[in-house]
């Protein structure tokens, strides 16, 4: 059987891209068609995403894989952001980013009028200002009233691509208005934030084959032929199906933009501790759960690159990490989990003033900054996955670490020292293959879950990092982040 062609189209919060993944007997790769920018924009309403750029980045990349003749084309994209239809299928305004604002205030009002108990108990969810349970509690103006459709991002191109209306469930998840155990929309949440449960459309799995593409879709593409199927489309749901685990106890790092650091588990665990760790059960594929948590990741030192190159003195990557590689080690910390270092702006300046607040002497030049941002992010992996195995009763082996940072050998040399564990790092491609991966399936090309991950090791190149290193470093620069934690 020859290798079958598949596009995954894969939108993240700086940039997005459509890639063709072709799978067959002991194959597994990835071409990129093309990649295009996303560029939120700041309104007088908030901060925005500009869908329709991204759907003209969609619709070009497309245009670009259909020389590959794909069989089938999938969505992911991140999680919680929406946008609202009219009874006519008009959009109504441009979806809100989650890093807006708006939520400030709104998100613990709700929080503590339903309950944080209650909130768990449905969703099963860890509290984050942006859930779309919140934003929705925070819509000003008239689009919710003149709303007939709410479709979380992937959905809306999903959408305007087939015309087919659906929720797909590893994204629906993400919303704090899914009930956990029935994996149903919860009448009982929407009606806390006044929303119509008829807004939310019938929630589908993925692998579900929503058809054709049709209209200015498959005219602008060429890709008539081609259907389109629902992937695990929340992002980190298809990066964790392209973790290449060979064992049963790994955990897993998926480190982009965010890192999300946790297990695979096979029931959600809705304990009072789980609760107050903040941790979450999102789903995964083949109704696994994703028992997980969201640290900042590498946006703090994305946002650091940004405000650094738009003041005209950009930095060279590549130089600074390894001059960071060479500085000195724990000389300031960060607990990333602190709410200044959520929205954009001049994280430089932020992480001064944060040091500055807790007594701490600033970095004194960039590699030192990113030294404290890179060693606060490994210590906030190490606390999470060794919170989540200790939450599940599980003891892990190995950890995975897929996505761009794995690209980052800084960070995964920190991050396995940190965790005393062996690290594979890789693919840094998880989310597009675990997209393709599931198309792959819905053609009958592949069977279960460690068959796809097992195709992933077998093809994908990975590398080892084993622990080294003092142990106890590590062990008092945890406690010095638990102190800043309580400080502040
Ligand atoms: C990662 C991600 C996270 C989600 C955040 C916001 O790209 O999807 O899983 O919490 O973005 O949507």
């Amino acid at each position: 059987m020859s290798a079958a062609r598949y596009a995954a189209v894969d939108l993240g919060a700086s940039s997005g891209r459509v890639v063709v993944g072709a799978v067959g007997p002991g194959e597994l790769s990835l071409t990129e068609a093309h990649r295009f920018a996303n560029r939120p924009v700041r309104l007088p309403t908030g901060l925005h995403w500009d869908v329709l750029d991204l759907y003209a980045g969609v619709l070009d990349g497309l245009r670009a894989a259909a020389e590959a003749a794909p069989v089938s084309v999938g969505v992911d994209g991140w999680a919680v952001d929406y946008g609202l239809l009219d009874s006519g299928g008009a959009l109504l305004g441009n979806p809100h980013h989650y890093r807006d604002a708006r939520t400030e205030g709104v998100a613990e009002a709700v929080r503590d009028r339903i309950g944080a108990r209650r909130l768990y108990e449905l969703t099963g969810l860890q509290f984050l200002p942006f859930n779309t349970v919140f934003q929705l509690a925070a819509e000003r103006g008239a689009a919710l009233g003149a709303a007939d459709r709410l479709l979380l991002v992937p959905d809306l191109v999903n959408h305007w691509l087939t015309g087919a209306v659906g929720a797909e469930l590893t994204n629906a998840s993400t919303t704090g208005l899914l009930d956990v155990r029935t994996r149903t929309w919860s009448a009982e949440l929407a009606a806390a934030v006044g929303l119509p449960l008829g807004l939310l459309p019938e929630p589908h799995a993925p692998g579900h084959r929503l058809g054709p593409l049709t209209g200015p879709a498959a005219e602008h593409t060429g890709l008539g032929a081609a259907e389109v199927v629902a992937v695990a489309s929340h992002d980190t749901a298809s990066a964790v199906v392209g973790v290449p685990a060979t064992t049963a106890s790994f955990g897993y790092l998926s480190c982009g933009t965010w890192s999300l650091a946790g297990l695979e588990l096979p029931a959600p665990v809705l304990t009072d501790a789980a609760r107050e760790a903040n941790f979450t059960n999102e789903l995964g594929l083949d109704g696994t759960t994703r028992f997980l948590r969201n640290i900042a990741g590498l946006w703090p030192l994305q946002e650091s690159l940004r405000t650094w190159a738009a003041a005209g003195t950009p930095a060279d990557l590549t130089a600074l990490l390894r001059a960071a590689a060479r500085a000195e080690p724990f000389a300031a910390l960060l607990d990333l989990d602190d709410p200044v270092f959520l929205p954009p702006g001049d994280m430089p300046a932020r992480i001064a003033d944060y040091c500055r607040r807790t007594g701490q002497r600033p970095p004194p030049d960039r590699p030192a900054l990113v030294r404290c941002v890179l060693e606060s992010l490994a210590l906030a992996h190490r606390a999470a996955l060794r919170q989540a195995a200790d939450l599940a009763g599980r003891d892990l082996d190995v950890v995975h670490l897929v996505g761009g940072g794995a690209h980052n050998a800084l960070l995964c040399r920190l991050t396995c020292d940190a965790l005393g564990l062996p690290l594979v790092a890789g693919p840094v491609e998880a989310t597009a293959l675990g997209n393709v991966l599931v198309q792959a399936r819905a053609d009958d090309r592949l069977g279960d879950l460690a068959g796809m991950r097992r195709l992933i090791a077998e093809t994908q190149p990975l590398r080892r990092y084993e622990p080294e290193g003092d142990a106890g470093a590590w062990t008092a620069a945890e406690r010095r982040v638990a102190e800043l934690r309580e400080a502040g």
